[in-house]
């Protein structure tokens, strides 16, 4: 099936349910039988940027590398998820350059920072607070959150699946060709 170049990014704190929004929505498009390509912490930085670390300058590099890989999939036609913290505002535009303005829609999973660390499913906000992770965004790094998301989505008001449907329907004519 054919759809507009696309790269649907989430943004987001560790624990904010990015991977499993985007993992649900990958679940639906493929149903779809759109061929999807999901990036996220897991596949990109055990691999291709193994020699990164969480500073703002090695982050940036994560994202930018990201982007470019995303750029080569999206030339091969894939619709390609990606869900990385990005806290950075200029690393979120920079990526919008890289892939073009009209092919990036972003998603802004804005849960409260205080339910990310309730939740603390490895237990690195524990750690963080403990002093035990330099970098560790929302703690002792920050996050720049986006000024004019396509889609934000709190996951203590709404359930995966409503926040799949709520992006599905902002990509909606994009997937329908
Ligand atoms: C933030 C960290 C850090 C630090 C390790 N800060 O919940 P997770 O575990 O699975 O998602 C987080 C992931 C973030 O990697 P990204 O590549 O998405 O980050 S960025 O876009 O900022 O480059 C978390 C884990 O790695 N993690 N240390 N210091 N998250």
């Amino acid at each position: 099936k054919n759809h507009d170049a696309l790269l649907i990014w989430f943004t987001g704190l560790s624990g904010s349910g990015k991977s499993t929004i985007a993992n649900a929505l990958e679940k639906e498009l493929s149903s779809k039988n759109i061929h999807t390509y999901l990036l996220d912490g897991d596949n990109v930085r055990k691999g291709l940027n193994n020699n990164l670390s969480f500073s703002p300058e090695d982050r940036s590099e994560n994202i930018r590398r990201i982007a470019e890989v995303s750029n080569l999939m999206i030339d091969a036609g894939l619709l390609v998820i990606a869900s990385f913290v990005s806290p950075y505002r200029e690393d979120r535009e920079n990526v919008k350059r890289i892939v073009g303005y009209k092919n990036f829609v972003e998603i802004f999973v804005n849960t409260p920072i205080g339910e990310c660390e309730r939740r603390d499913v490895k237990g690195l906000y524990a750690k963080a607070r403990a002093g035990e992770i330099e970098n560790f965004t929302g703690v002792n790094a920050p996050y720049e959150a986006p000024m004019a998301p396509d889609v934000e989505v709190d996951t203590t008001v709404v359930s995966v699946e409503e926040a799949v449907s709520v992006i599905l329907t902002e990509i909606g004519e994009r997937i329908e060709n």
